[in-house]
Formats: C-alpha cells, sequence, structure tokens
C-alpha cells in the first residue's frame, strides 16, 4: 500500500505513472533519498560516500539504478518468450557497434525527464556524467552499427529476438593524429567495470577444437592432432525497446580455459605453464579485428568466428530443445540471420548437430539446415569476400571439413546435371576454390547452405546477382532478395538532435519515432515560413553546440556561420575521400587565383579510420591533415576555407557532427559501396546530400526527388562500361583545374617539408589507372558543388529542400527494413511482453 503511494507521488511529480508501473519494482527514485536507488549502489557497489564521489562513480550508479528498473522487464520478456515459445530470430554477428547506452537506455525507458529532473536537482553535470560512460565499439563500422539498429528495432517491435557477438576486451583501435599521421592505440574499454554486461558463468558452453594451441616466443602456435576444447562464457546486455516493453538480449561470448586443472603440468612443476594455457585461451575474445578488406594469414580470426558460431548454436539449440521436443520443428522455431560470411560455419556447424547429435540422416539434417539459416552479403569487393585455407579446417575443424567437401560433392552433381559439360561454371560455384592453396569459399557456402541471400540496397542486390555470385543466382534464383538498410529513429534523431525531434514531434505529433513513414505528414511544412525558420534555428543551434565542443574539448575554433561540409566513414580508396580532398584543393586554387571572389564560407569536416596495415589510407589521412594545415596557415583564404580532421570517429562522434552538418559527401565510386547508412543519418538529419548513383543513396535521391538532390558522376554500367579504355590522363591534360589541382599537390605544396610525401597519390591517380575513377568524376562533382552552393545562398530554398528530404526519410528508419526480414525471410511475428 505505501507502495502504491510513493508510486502515485512520484508519477504525480514526473507524469511517468504507467511506466513505472510496468517496471513493478517499487518506488522509483533515482536519487533522492536516503536509500534511492542510486545513492545505495554508490554506497554498496563502490563503497564511497556520496558526498565525495567523482563523476565516474556517479555513471556507474546512475546506469546501476537503470538496470536495476528494466530487470524485471528482461526477466519478463524472457518468461513471455517462455510461455509463448514463438518463433525466435537470432542474429549472428562478428560485430555490434553499440556505442553508448546510459542515455539512450534512459529514453527507451521513457525516464528521460525524470532522470534529468534528479540529476539537475543534485546539481550534477548530466552531459559530463554521460561522457563517462566509453563507447563499446565492438564494430569496425556500417555492418556493426547496422547491427546494433536492428537489435533497437527488433526490440521495439517486439521481436522475440537476440543478438550473439564477441566480448572483446578491445575494441576497434583508437585513433590518434600526430603530425598529420594516424596512429592506433588499444582500446580497453572495459577496464572499468562495464554495468550494463551480466555474466552467466552457469551458461557456458564448451567449444570443441581438433587442435591444440601454445604460446611460442609471445605468438599462438598450433599443435596438430591434439584436441582440445574451449569455454565460452556468456555475458548479457539489456536492449530496451522505445517504450520500455519489450528488453532483448544481446549475448556476447567470453573465451576462458576448461576448468580441468593439468595435473599433470603441475605435477610436474610447470605451474606458470599450466596457467599460461589459461591465458592462450582468453586471449581468443581478446580483440576485434580491424578490417582491411582482406582475410589472408589470420588464423586467430579463424578460430573467433568458429568460436561465435559453436557458442552460440550450442546455446540457441540448447533452448530449443528445452521447449521442443521434435528436431523438425527447427524452421518453425528458429531463424538465423548470418551477418555477412563472418558466421557462415553455422551451415557446417548446423549439419554436425543435427547428423552427429541429433542422429538425423543427411537429407533431413541439409533440409533443416537450409530452412533455418539466411544470409546477408555487405561487398562486392571480390577481395574481401572471405575465403579461408582448406588447410586450416584441416587441422583445426576436420569433421566441418568432411561435411563442406559433401556438401560440395553434392552441389556439383547438381551442377553438372543442370549444366553439363559446363567445367567453368562448376568451377566457379564450387565451394573449394582450387590453385596453389586450396581455399574454402565461405560466400558460396552461406548461399548454398540457406534459404536466403539478400544485399543491402536495391542496386547492391542487383550486382551481387548478376555479377559477383552469377552462378548461384542462375541456379538457385528464389533465395535472392533485396533488404534495403536503415537506421534507428531513436539513437540518430531523438537522442542526437532533440531539437530538431521537438521541432517535429510539435509540427506532426510523436507517431514518426516508431513509425518513420509519418514524416511524410512534413512535406506540405515546406511551404511553411514558420515550420522553415524553425528548422534552420535548429541547425544553427546543433552547429554552435558543436563548435562549442569542439573548442572545449580540442582547442580547434570552427566558425558556425560557414557550412558544415562532412564527410565520416572509414577511409578506404573506393569511399574516395582523395576525391573530397581534390575538390577542396580546387576550390582554394580558385581563391587563389581570385582572391576577390565571392564564395560562401565553408569548413570541410573529414573524420574516419584507416585499417592499420592499409598504407594508403593512411597516406590519405595524412594528406588531409596536411591540406588542413596548410590552407589554416594561408592568410588568402583565411575565413573562407578551413578543413579540420577530427580524430577517434566513433558512433558518440557521429552523434554529434551528424546533426550539425549542412552538406552530407556520399562519394563512393558507383558499385563499390553497398549502402552505406550514414548517408540516411545526413538526411533525415536535415543535410543535403552531393552524392554519387551508388548503394541506397540512389533509393534516398529517388524518394525525395532528384531535383531535392546533388547527384554527380559515373553510374556503375559506366563505371562498368569505362573498363579497358578509361585514361586518367586524358583528365590531366585537358581539364586545367584538374591538372592544377594535381600540380599544386605533387609540387610539395601541401608536403613543404617532406618532399615527394604524396608521390604514392600521383601513381595511385594518373600511373596506375585511377581504378576509383576520381578524376573522371571530379568535374562533375565540383559542379554539382556549385549548384549546392547555390542554392544555400537562397536560405528559403534549401530549408525547403531540406524538409523535403527529411519528410522523405521515413523508408530508412531500421524498422521498415526489420519489417521485411520478420516478414519475408523470418517469418517471425512480435511476441507482446505483458
Ligand atoms: C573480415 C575478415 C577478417 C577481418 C575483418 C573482416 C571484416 C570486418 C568488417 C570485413 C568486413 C567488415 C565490415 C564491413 C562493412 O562494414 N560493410 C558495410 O556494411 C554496411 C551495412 O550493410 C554497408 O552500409 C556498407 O556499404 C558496407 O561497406
Amino acid at each position: 500500500m505505501n507502495e502504491q503511494r510513493a508510486i502515485a507521488r512520484a508519477s504525480r511529480t514526473s507524469g511517468i505513472r504507467d511506466l513505472l508501473r510496468q517496471y513493478e519494482c517499487g518506488p522509483i527514485q533515482l536519487t533522492g533519498t536516503n536509500n534511492a536507488l542510486y545513492e545505495r549502489h554508490l554506497m554498496f557497489d563502490n563503497v564511497v560516500d556520496p558526498a565525495v564521489v567523482g563523476p565516474r562513480e556517479r555513471f556507474e550508479a546512475i546506469a546501476r539504478s537503470v538496470r536495476d528498473i528494466l530487470s524485471q522487464r528482461w526477466l519478463h520478456t524472457e518468461q513471455a518468450y517462455q510461455n509463448h515459445n514463438p518463433k525466435r530470430v537470432y542474429y549472428l554477428s562478428m560485430e555490434f557497434l553499440i556505442g553508448r547506452s546510459l542515455a539512450n537506455t534512459i529514453m527507451n525507458l521513457m525516464l528521460d525527464q525524470a532522470v534529468r529532473q534528479c540529476v539537475d536537482r543534485n546539481g550534477h553535470d548530466w552531459l559530463a556524467l554521460l561522457e563517462q560512460e566509453p563507447d563499446a565499439g565492438l564494430g569496425n563500422g556500417g555492418l556493426g552499427r547496422l547491427a546494433a539498429c536492428f537489435l533497437d528495432s527488433m526490440a521495439t517491435m517486439q521481436l522475440p529476438a537476440m543478438g550473439y557477438g564477441l566480448r572483446y576486451e578491445y575494441g576497434i583501435f583508437r585513433q590518434s593524429i600526430s603530425d598529420g599521421w594516424q596512429h592506433e592505440e588499444a582500446d580497453h574499454w572495459l577496464r572499468r567495470p562495464d554495468p550494463w554486461e551480466v555474466a552467466r558463468p552457469q551458461e557456458q558452453v564448451e567449444v570443441r577444437l581438433g587442435c591444440s594451441f601454445e604460446v611460442r616466443s609471445g605468438s599462438l602456435a598450433v599443435i596438430p592432432g591434439e584436441p582440445s576444447s574451449l569455454l565460452g562464457i556468456p555475458y548479457d546486455r539489456p536492449v530496451v525497446g522505445y517504450g520500455g516493453r519489450t528488453v532483448n538480449t544481446l549475448r556476447l561470448w567470453a573465451a576462458a580455459a576448461p576448468e580441468v586443472f593439468d595435473f599433470h603440468a603441475f605435477s610436474a612443476g610447470d605451474f606458470v605453464g599450466a596457467l599460461a594455457e589459461r591465458l592462450t585461451a582468453e586471449s581468443l575474445t581478446r580483440v576485434l579485428y580491424p578490417d582491411d578488406s582482406t582475410s589472408r594469414g589470420k588464423g586467430l580470426r579463424f578460430v573467433q568466428e568458429y568460436f561465435l558460431v559453436a557458442c552460440s548454436l550450442a546455446d540457441l539449440v540448447r533452448r530449443f530443445r528445452r521447449d521442443n521436443s521434435d528436431w523438425h520443428a527447427l524452421p518453425g522455431k528458429i531463424a538465423i540471420q548470418l551477418n555477412d560470411t563472418h558466421p557462415s560455419l553455422a551451415v557446417a556447424e548446423l549439419m554436425r548437430i543435427l547428423l552427429d547429435e541429433a542422429h538425423l540422416g543427411w537429407d533431413e539434417a541439409w533440409d533443416l539446415t537450409r530452412q533455418t539459416l539466411a544470409y546477408t552479403n555487405h561487398t562486392l569487393l571480390p577481395e574481401a569476400l572471405e575465403k579461408w585455407p582448406l588447410r586450416w579446417f584441416e587441422v583445426l575443424l576436420p569433421r566441418h571439413l568432411d561435411i563442406i567437401l559433401k556438401i560440395n560433392h553434392h552441389l556439383l552433381e547438381e551442377v553438372r546435371a543442370r549444366y553439363p559439360g559446363d567445367a567453368g561454371r562448376a568451377e566457379r560455384i564450387s565451394l573449394v576454390e582450387e590453385g596453389g592453396v586450396r581455399r574454402i569459399r565461405m560466400a558460396n557456402l552461406a548461399i548454398v547452405g540457406s534459404h536466403s541471400t539478400n544485399g543491402v540496397a536495391a542496386i547492391h542486390s542487383k550486382l551481387l546477382r548478376t555479377k559477383t555470385v552469377k552462378d548461384l543466382a542462375d541456379m538457385f534464383p528464389d533465395r535472392f532478395s533485396n533488404k534495403t538498410n536503415g537506421v534507428t529513429p531513436r539513437r540518430w534523431i531523438r537522442l542526437a538532435n532533440p531539437a530538431l525531434a521537438d521541432i517535429i514531434t510539435q509540427a506532426i505529433g510523436d507517431g514518426w519515432i516508431t513509425d518513420l513513414a509519418e514524416m511524410e505528414k512534413l512535406r506540405p511544412l515546406a511551404d511553411d515560413a514558420g515550420f522553415r525558420e524553425a528548422i534552420r534555428r535548429a541547425k544553427r543551434d546543433a552547429k554552435s553546440q558543436f563548435a562549442d565542443w569542439l573548442k572545449s574539448g580540442s582547442g580547434v575554433a570552427v566558425d558556425p556561420a560557414t557550412i558544415f561540409d562532412s564527410q565520416v566513414k572509414r577511409i578506404h580508396e573506393y569511399k574516395r575521400q582523395l576525391l573530397n580532398g581534390l575538390r577542396v584543393v580546387v576550390l582554394y586554387n580558385r581563391l587563389r587565383e581570385n582572391p576577390d571572389l565571392e564564395i560562401a564560407p565553408r569548413t570541410f569536416f573529414f573524420a574516419g579510420k584507416a585499417a592499420p596495415a592499409y598504407n594508403l589510407a593512411k597516406l590519405i589521412i595524412k594528406f588531409l591533415n596536411n591540406l588542413a594545415g596548410t590552407i589554416d596557415g594561408d592568410p588568402a583564404v583565411r575565413g573562407r576555407l578551413k578543413v579540420v580532421f577530427l580524430p577517434e570517429y566513433c558512433v558518440s562522434l557521429a552523434e554529434r557532427l551528424i546533426p550539425a552538418s549542412d552538406v552530407s559527401n556520399q562519394i563512393s565510386t558507383a558499385g563499390y559501396e553497398a549502402s552505406g547508412t550514414s548517408n540516411m543519418k545526413f538526411m533525415m538529419n536535415g543535410a543535403l546530400t552531393l552524392g554519387t548513383r551508388d548503394g541506397a543513396t540512389i533509393e534516398m535521391a529517388e524518394a525525395a526527388g532528384e531535383d531535392n538532390f546533388f547527384l554527380f558522376g559515373l553510374t556503375a554500367e559506366q563505371v562498368i562500361g569505362s573498363q579497358g579504355w578509361y585514361d586518367p590522363r586524358w583528365h590531366y591534360d585537358n581539364e586545367p583545374e584538374t591538372r592544377a589541382a594535381l600540380d599544386l599537390i605533387f609540387s610539395d605544396h601541401f608536403s613543404r617539408y617532406e618532399p615527394g610525401l604524396f608521390g604514392p597519390l600521383r601513381d595511385v591517380l594518373l600511373t596506375h589507372g585511377d581504378h576509383y575513377r576520381h578524376l573522371a568524376d571530379l568535374t562533375s562533382y565540383l559542379d554539382a558543388d556549385q549548384r549546392l552552393i547555390k542554392l544555400y545562398a537562397d536560405q528559403e530554398g534549401w530549408a525547403r529542400k531540406v524538409i523535403l528530404n527529411i519528410a522523405a526519410s521515413g523508408r530508412f528508419s531500421s524498422d521498415r527494413t526489420i519489417a521485411e526480414y520478420a516478414s519475408e525471410i523470418w517469418d517471425v511475428r512480435p511476441c507482446p511482453v505483458p
């Protein structure tokens, strides 16, 4: 009774009555009384006097209080799934690029008002407190962030879903820039206790391997023929859906050595050796591999991939067996989505379980495996398609190799029956790539061993079908489909850009938060001068906020009155940060030549990491930094052009920069960017796009109308068609601005004290054929840029297009994407938690 009164009292002050009832955990008071959750955590977790604690302890205590509030819902969610036994989705991914969780979780629980009030009342600095949480950087970029957006959507849509990944102790490396060069530092994000994770050692699983490992002079050596096993310890993280009804789980596996102590080694006096074995096992999940678009020579990565698959399948099969007695129910109860080929060993592992543990016949096992698995492709770059040496399977996974070779035998029989005499086709379709080193083609395995293969944007799915894996698509046309990516509007609008979110809500209500198609209702408001002014004000404020943050954190001053023009993503030749750099050099040359030229003042932001072994990408970073330095030091352009390379691009930086950007650069060579997802985040946050006809940018322009987009450059067909005759030299010889820009770079204007530094860029652009068509697209990029600048001068016209873009962004919510996966691939339905 007392409790009920307390809830009623809390709800009167905070207006969150219904929600508090849901939590069913008594009076919610984060702070303010002696035994409030927050003080209890400070006192009993950290044993510190609340009067003298620092911000880190405060963050931990608040996060743990929030976790207390969601715990009961978390348990109820799993109970509802057990009671209803619905078909479940398992999303297997080597990456989940989560970022920070505190503010997002509070928002999804709809506790933001209440918590803010409490924190303010206590005089704490809320933003400083949020900064205490490290980004969970368990991913490289788009693929990992997509997985995180999907988890948010699945929980919000009340789908019975779970993510499976690895608990890397070190996430994506931290980038610092010194003297313009990228340096990498270890990201020890788990140095301090993570308040979100719950270790569940009682649910550990055992993973058997065909060989053993030892540490020899600091590196990992394989001992063939000596089977061993590892333990997978699950660490669960809550995934709160918007509204706080469903709380799903992201289960991350950490590797450990089995508890059996090596008495032999111990009695032989090798106590240290026996413990070293434990260290060896634990090192498996120590670090996330940076993506350098080639899998060659990464034995540890191969073991990581198997470890993820073995742990996750053992776990989900155990859950399935608990609730179902008949193996044939498997595809009716479970859908497993493979995020790229990284977990595609699941094909062989599920077959092994069904053959060796369930004792089913081959045909039955094969049918169940295929009906359960589905595969998403994220790249067309041939060098990025995973192929693992057959020898590694022999040593580590001999049973899986048997199974894969038998699958291949059946596959090739079918190919020969359908295409008699076509040896070339059989060779291309085969799961085994012959040659000096025989390799297993993981994409072929994933396509053959699943019922669904999808690309992540219309153009990507089409190129996948018609070029990259054409023979397989000819053979199994019904398995292929498109699922254009999306991003969660909760994190990427409501959390990252609250001012814009409020303006939208005032105009059309808050339905857009869970149904982004409602953004359409903004369309007529493009003609409303008051609304245009509100949108402009939100952008101005976001720019000022960003400028203040940048100045206070790094001392770099940018002028919010300039156009903020951004390109933020991994550094890769195909993404063409170099093309953007060339654009800046041309604009710089125009001002040098004609100092009185009237131009709209601009600030160009770059951010992104280069894979540590990708030397050319690192040189591009150095080039952009030198460009920034030279332009800064040139009085002729001061106040009109500025280039800023922001170090350590991560989810949190994206959340700050994207709302503050006027212009989004999406300028990959057409046909190379599978989809892109930052393109969508910029669009919903009111930036206009300068882009090529690539990935999902094509669909975004279609949705907004090409008039409201700044498209330029060769189409994918033209890029393909120009193979054989494209000559970058032609552009150098015939385009004065192109030539002047390149001459300036290669005259060491940007490398005065490092002569010849950018020679490799010359080689790439002029000597080695400019594979990514930088020079072919430079002039049309500049034309599009000019059109955009002209529009910017007309602030009303600009705001109109911004509104039409936001209004058309509804299709790019990850809720829409997940709805398509759910109905067209998984056949799963919501399972509401009472
Ligand atoms: C593979 C083997 C060994 C080590 C690392 C890797 C590896 C790791 C990460 C290979 C690739 C990745 C990541 C790829 C990625 O992020 N792709 C992007 O996926 C997005 C989501 O679909 C798309 O929007 C982007 O277009 C695509 O580039």
